[in-house]
């Protein structure tokens, strides 16, 4: 780094000083705090971002958005070249940075940094760019700037405003630009309508129609997701969608995919008036789908169809077709493809879930919660499904998969246009092109269920019916300092504080088919309490016992 860069970086960092007496991390998904505290980092992720460019000579993405934590909080996250979440090596570079406490060991952290990472800065014009993105918060237009800044601090950057978008739109810009495809909101549009009208003009003909033709009612959390939702609506023959809760209320208050999937509970603007139609709900930046059903009998109760029956409904659509595919084909033959698909999962994920999917003779992997890891586990399979049970997740296909698969659909098409095999192989490629292979994207996933629920005739409660769920609960204790519980397994064992397992499976063997596991949230300063049983008022029990023990062990002493 030259004298130019060094004096530009410490006259930019001093305009931003880091927040007095506070730590921030990077957690479950990125920075994450209230918004008054981060301009800071924002900033420095902002450097970050430049330098991630400069090292893979790629664009890069930062989106300003806290998902689906309260409206006065904000955070930031990094997509990487692929439009998958930063590689995990980088991590504790920008735990550092963000935590530097002045603008000196700040530019001593880059230093050594820049020089390992043996990041050049000469090179092509511009030399690093980076997209920005936020989503709707108050907060987030002057967090943006923040960050601009950063990334301008480095010599030649620049920072290109894709204004108010979905985490996964930006996610998925990153992915095309870097591809030589064109990143904008009307290409991504384009490329997710095209591939759902494909999908609808090849389904089965004469299918029964189950209830699944009525309007799809959508919650959008009062963020984003239901504003573009409302915009892209329009393209979408064939759907008819009612948007609520696109942005009159307080973001996520009672509203979203989080709470809906946590409290099992309708979402504000859906009441007895819904009871039995299909509901889908959103997240505050729409990365994460649910659906839900208004129960009849009781208030504001909900049938609830989480992330693992999104994963299981697309494994069943996939493999169908998968089977469709190399059905009479000589398995050694040069023209079949003998696709490994797997599935992934977290300790959160309903025992039901994985038992069916295993069931399906699928092979499934867990992995701790944050859709970085899963995201890396599922891109080991030709296809690779992976959902978090709150409804983050999404498909992937390897390069292998698709280059087969393309050159069939060829062959397919030449030699027996209109078979059943040419049809799967142009489902498979649709789906492709549908689901976002950047990261989950609640507009993608949503459209690709509802495409597969045409596809099989379904209703949602059919639908819900695929296997049963155990009763499972929720909640999150507030402790002193939430760092001081470490897990392992996939977070399904804590080791530390020592002897809380022990006393916490004292407790799990009180309940037949009783599970519980404790981990500290990487975006809310709590303690997470996860508990299943055979009965709802057992689940409720084991959460309660298990989150008094986190108190005991690690809170304030209230129980
Ligand atoms: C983020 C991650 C998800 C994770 C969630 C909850 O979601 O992207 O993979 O499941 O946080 O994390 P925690 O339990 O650690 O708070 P989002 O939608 O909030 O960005």
């Amino acid at each position: 780094m030259n004298e130019n860069q060094q004096s530009l970086l410490l006259e930019s960092a001093a305009r931003f000083p880091p927040p007095k007496g506070v730590r921030l991390s990077y957690g479950t998904a990125g920075f994450r705090a209230d918004a008054s505290l981060l301009e800071s980092t924002v900033f420095r992720v902002g450097i970050l971002a430049a330098l991630r460019s400069l090292k893979t000579g790629s664009v890069i993405g930062l989106m300003i958005t806290a998902s689906h934590n309260k409206v006065s909080d904000n955070g930031i996250k990094v997509a990487d070249p692929s439009g998958g979440m930063l590689t995990q090596d980088w991590e504790p570079f920008s735990d550092a940075i963000a935590n530097a406490p002045d603008p000196h060991s700040l530019l001593q952290l880059i230093t050594e940094f820049v020089k390992k990472e043996e990041i050049g800065f000469e090179g092509r014009q511009p030399a690093a760019e980076v997209l920005l993105g936020r989503d709707t918060r108050p907060s987030g237009e002057a967090l943006l700037e923040a960050a601009k800044q950063g990334i301008t601090s480095i010599i030649g950057a620049i920072g290109t405003d894709m204004g108010v978008v979905t985490t996964p739109q930006l996610h998925w810009m990153v992915r095309a630009r870097n591809g030589g495809l064109e990143a904008s909101e009307s290409s991504y549009f384009h490329q997710l309508s095209t591939s759902f009208r494909c999908l609808m003009d090849l389904k089965p003909e004469g299918i029964s129609k189950n209830g699944n033709d009525a309007t799809l009612l959508v919650d959008g959390a009062d963020g984003v997701g239901g504003e573009k939702l409302e915009q892209f609506k329009k393209m979408l023959a064939g759907l008819c969608i009612e948007v609520r809760n696109r942005g009159d209320g307080i973001l996520n208050e009672g509203v979203g995919a989080d709470y809906v999937q946590k409290e099992k509970v309708a979402p504000r603007s859906f009441g007895s008036a819904d009871t039995g139609l299909r509901c889908a709900s959103l997240d505050g930046d729409a990365d994460r789908l649910v659906y839900f059903s208004v129960l009849s009998n009781e208030n504001n109760k909900i049938e609830l169809v989480d992330g693992d029956k999104i994963l299981s409904l697309f494994a069943l659509f996939i493999k169908e077709q998968l089977s469709i595919l190399n059905e009479g084909e000589d398995k050694k033959g040069n023209d079949s493809y003998q696709a490994r698909l797997g599935v992934v999962q977290t300790a959160y994920a309903n025992g039901a879930s994985t038992d069916y999917l295993k069931e399906m003779g699928l092979e499934v992997v867990l992995t701790p919660t944050g859709v970085k890891y899963l995201h890396e586990k599922a891109a080991e399979f030709d296809i690779g499904i992976y959902f978090e049970a709150n409804g983050h997740g999404t498909i992937l296909f390897s390069e292998a998969f698709l280059c087969w698969l393309e050159t069939s659909h060829k062959t397919l098409l030449s030699t027996s246009e209109g078979s059943v095999k040419q049809k799967a192989a142009s489902r498979l490629l649709a789906v492709s092109q549908l689901i976002n292979q950047a990261v989950g994207d609640a507009l993608s996933g949503l459209l690709l269920v509802e495409v597969i629920l045409k596809y099989m005739g379904w209703s949602i409660h059919r639908w819900n019916e695929l296997y049963h769920d155990l009763p499972s609960r929720q909640l999150k204790v507030k402790v002193v300092d939430r760092t001081a519980v470490v897990t392992a397994n996939a977070e399904t064992v804590t080791v530390q504080p020592i002897g809380i397992q022990e006393a916490m499976n004292a407790e799990i063997a009180k309940y037949p088919r009783g599970r519980c596991f404790i981990r500290p949230s990487g975006t809310e300063d709590v303690i997470r309490v996860y508990a299943e049983a055979t009965t709802q008022d057992a689940a409720d029990a084991l959460a309660s016992s298990v989150a008094r023990l986190v108190d005991q062990y690690l809170g304030f002493g209230s129980s």
